[in-house]
């Protein structure tokens, strides 16, 4: 048997960073392009094209079942025409993996899809462990005035289909109503 060496990675708890990770990714509001409901809004902001959010990778695991990965997700606060920072959200590519999610700081929400479309959300703070079950789409959404920041645990065979969120978008987007988040319906929708 070719047993695997045990490591351990440090989480950030104030940050919401892995500062060794293995690989930082880094979403600006270029690699987001269309996934905002206002794309006038978009276009405005697109030549500042400025950084929506970073995933510090603490693994590299092999993408094989029995694996897991895990990282860190920072949101930075914003909003594109109201409508707030978020990730670009996906299907896993093997829908029936699940994934599960730590709330380190600030306030985001968690929004999840069916691939018929029905929606459910999720209020993610500090200690929030929310289930991502198998076959939803998942989004998270920076909703307060400070960087967002949690930590998600997943198959390392789990995988990222993009392209159906890319094409249909989620139904319901998350605004800013009066100062607060509201959760309307995605005039963009495509079902
Ligand atoms: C998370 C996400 C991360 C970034 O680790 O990949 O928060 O979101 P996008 O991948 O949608 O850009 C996860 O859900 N992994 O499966
Ligand atoms: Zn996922």
């Amino acid at each position: 048997m070719d047993y695997m060496t045990p490591f351990t990675r440090r989480v950030n708890f104030d940050e919401g960073t892995i500062p060794d990770a293995v690989a930082v990714q880094e979403r600006r509001l270029a690699d987001l392009q269309g996934m905002f409901a206002d794309a006038a809004a978009e276009a405005a902001l697109l030549p500042t094209n400025p950084l929506i959010y970073r995933v510090y990778e603490a693994t590299q695991n092999p993408a094989i079942p029995g694996q897991l990965r895990y990282s860190t997700t920072v949101i930075y606060p914003g909003t594109v025409g109201g409508e707030y920072f978020m990730t670009k959200g996906h299907y896993h590519a093997q829908g029936d993996r699940a994934e599960l999610y730590l709330g380190l700081v600030g306030e985001g929400y968690l929004i999840l899809q069916t691939p018929e479309g029905e929606i459910n959300v999720q209020r993610m703070t500090p200690g929030a462990a929310a289930y991502v079950p198998p076959y939803w789409g998942h989004r998270t959404i920076n909703v307060g005035k400070g960087n967002f920041a949690f930590f998600a645990c997943y198959p390392a065979d789990a995988g990222y289909d993009y392209g159906s969120i890319a094409q249909t978008g989620f139904a319901s987007i998350v605004v800013e109503r009066d100062g607060q988040p509201q959760v309307v319906s995605n005039p963009r929708f495509r079902k």
